[in-house]
């Protein structure tokens, strides 16, 4: 099975290296890497491209220039690796909030499913234990309760950001009905993926904050994802798998 990693960086200077270093060292067979960096100020962009230079089977950059978000990168990054002969796509943080390690029991699930979730709330699954009380009330909530009542999703980690797709799964959503840029992005792919009959398998996972590097998820992004989650269910509410894109 071939393997497309795409990772979205944004001020990752001091993880980047060590994130594509764990990545290679596995072994899952042919892998491929598309690093999707936003500009970062940080010359995030010019390591990754040394990095590319180094290992030009396995790593390759996309620089956008002007354009934000988590969700137009991945939107980006899926196009791109969809052209090529990837048989899977991997979304993942590239701050090892995602541990790669969990890649090769994923990568096996993805024969029995559409898609695979590393998850934080299904048995076995666990949140690092500097999350304070406040933070994780609220993530249970946006999750368990929030999410999951507004849009019926059976999914238990509705924002899971580490995932595994087959790549007709991702044909199968049509990467252009997605129209969310920021972490509601990850809400909106959950929905189409049920809304559109596939099968979702979760595998526990160890979420750890990240190592170095500062956070991008701010008080306003929060408050926003409650009403744009109600925007996706809006939006995709009528569509069934009869709707898969052909
Ligand atoms: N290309 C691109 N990547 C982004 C952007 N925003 C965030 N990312 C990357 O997406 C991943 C998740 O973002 P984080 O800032 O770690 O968000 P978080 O995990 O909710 O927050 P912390 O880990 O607490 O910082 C990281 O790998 C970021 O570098 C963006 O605008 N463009
Ligand atoms: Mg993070």
């Amino acid at each position: 099975m071939k393997t497309a990693i795409v990772l979205p960086t944004y001020n990752e200077s001091q993880n980047i290296e060590g994130m594509i270093a764990a990545l290679l060292d596995l072994e899952i067979g042919h892998i491929h890497v598309l690093i999707v960096d936003d500009n970062s100020p940080d010359g995030t962009g010019e390591i990754a491209d040394q990095l590319a230079e180094q290992f030009p089977e396995q790593v390759e950059v996309m620089h956008r220039i002007g354009e934000r978000g988590l969700g137009s990168a991945y939107i980006a990054g899926f196009k791109h690796v969809l052209e090529t002969d990837a048989d899977a796509v991997v979304q993942m943080d590239s701050d090892f909030s995602h541990s790669p390690r969990y890649l090769p029991e994923m990568l096996t699930s993805l024969r029995e499913s559409d898609v695979v979730v590393g998850s934080r709330y299904v048995t076995g699954g666990r949140l690092d234990e500097h999350w304070g009380l406040g933070r994780r009330l609220l993530s249970v909530f946006a999750n368990s309760i929030y999410t999951r009542l507004i849009l019926g999703l059976h999914v238990r980690d509705v924002t899971a950001g580490f995932k595994i797709w087959r790549r007709g799964t991702l044909q199968g959503i049509g990467l252009h009905r997605v129209r969310s840029n920021g972490y509601v992005f990850q809400v909106e792919m959950a929905y189409l993926s049920e809304k559109l009959g596939y099968q979702v398998k979760e595998i526990p996972i160890y979420f750890e904050d990240r190592r170095i590097g500062r956070s991008k998820m701010s008080q306003k992004i929060k408050l926003e994802a409650v009403w744009r989650t109600l925007q996706v269910a809006q939006r995709h509410r009528r569509l069934t798998q009869a709707d898969r894109q052909k």
